[in-house]
């Protein structure tokens, strides 16, 4: 048997939430265009008769600005300390040097995989510029070129981490897909709604506490609260006679659904909390 921690890092929007649900066929990771979807670890665990690979999707590089962000980058800091395998995404549609500087900064005691994302974007002259920028970084043991989105190359990347695998035994249960109770999945698909239908400050100003989640016999009761940071935004998030929250619970609750095989019964208020973001009690309270 083979067994180890594989790790994703990369810059905000490199497409680590993408590629972790690419290598899951599953999704767990949730994803949007904006910069900073991802606040936690995401372990996800891939199992089959050789290997188990515990894959971690990770919050992108930043330099922090707030509690919640110092938050995020300690998560990024555990995931460096149990990796086996790095593997290093960077946007084939960038110039290389940010994401560069970004990994030479880790100082990774492991094997890296640089695997250059969004291939489908990029023209090949453009490929050809990032792949031979890395090819020649100390830290690339391995490249190669995917498109997470349109899961080419995904394949050839799972091969190859588990060359990299150590031997070793299965560190959880064979069906287990993660180490994160449901409720943590349910808060994150709402937060993922509002970066999808809110613009501008309001998805990072907001996050999601799940209250109840009751399971009856027909159908699942979950109740949540979305925490902002002032009096506007919740105007905004609730919107022109209640519109917005109304779609914003529908899309929700369709995805949670799906997630959960069941019917959903699914609740939605909006607290104004000053300053959460800052607030030490106030984030762990909300799980980060
Ligand atoms: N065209 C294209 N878009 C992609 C690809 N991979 C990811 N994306 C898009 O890029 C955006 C960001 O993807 P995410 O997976 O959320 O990126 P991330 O690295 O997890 O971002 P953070 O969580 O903010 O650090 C989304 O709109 C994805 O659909 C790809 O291979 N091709
Ligand atoms: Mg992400």
């Amino acid at each position: 048997m083979k067994a180890g921690f594989v790790n994703i890092f990369g810059k905000p929007n490199a497409g680590k939430s993408t590629l972790l649900n690419a290598l899951m066929g599953e999704k767990l990771a949730i994803v949007s265009p904006k910069v900073q979807t991802t606040r936690h670890r995401i372990k996800a665990i891939y199992t089959d008769a050789h290997c188990q690979i515990i894959f971690s999707d990770t919050p992108g590089i930043i330099e922090p600005r707030y509690k919640l962000h110092e938050k995020m980058m300690q998560a990024v800091k555990s995931s460096l300390e149990d990796a086996d395998v790095a593997l290093l995404l960077a946007d084939a549609t960038e110039s290389p040097e940010e994401s560069g500087a970004i990994f030479s900064a880790l100082k990774l005691k492991v094997p890296a995989i640089v695997v250059i994302n969004k291939a489908d974007l990029a023209g090949p002259e453009q490929l050809k510029q990032v792949v031979d920028y890395f090819k020649q970084q100390p830290y690339c043991r391995h490249i190669l070129v995917i498109s997470a989105l349109r899961k080419t190359g995904v394949d050839a990347l799972l091969k190859s981490v588990v060359e990299f695998l150590p031997e070793g035994m299965p560190f959880y249960e064979g069906d287990d897909l993660s180490d994160l109770p449901t409720r943590f999945f349910v808060s994150e698909l709402i937060r993922e709604k509002i970066f999808l239908l809110y613009g501008d400050e309001i998805p990072y100003h907001a996050t999601v506490l799940i209250q109840e989640f009751k399971e009856k016999s027909t159908l699942i009761k979950i109740q949540a609260d979305i925490i902002v940071q002032r009096e506007s935004q919740k105007g905004i998030i609730l919107g022109e006679g209640g519109k917005m929250i109304r779609q914003l619970g529908t899309q929700a609750r369709q995805d949670i659904e799906a997630f959960l095989g069941s019917k959903v019964f699914l609740e939605l208020f909006v607290k104004v909390r000053p300053k959460w973001r800052d607030n030490e009690w106030q984030l762990r309270e909300y799980g980060y």
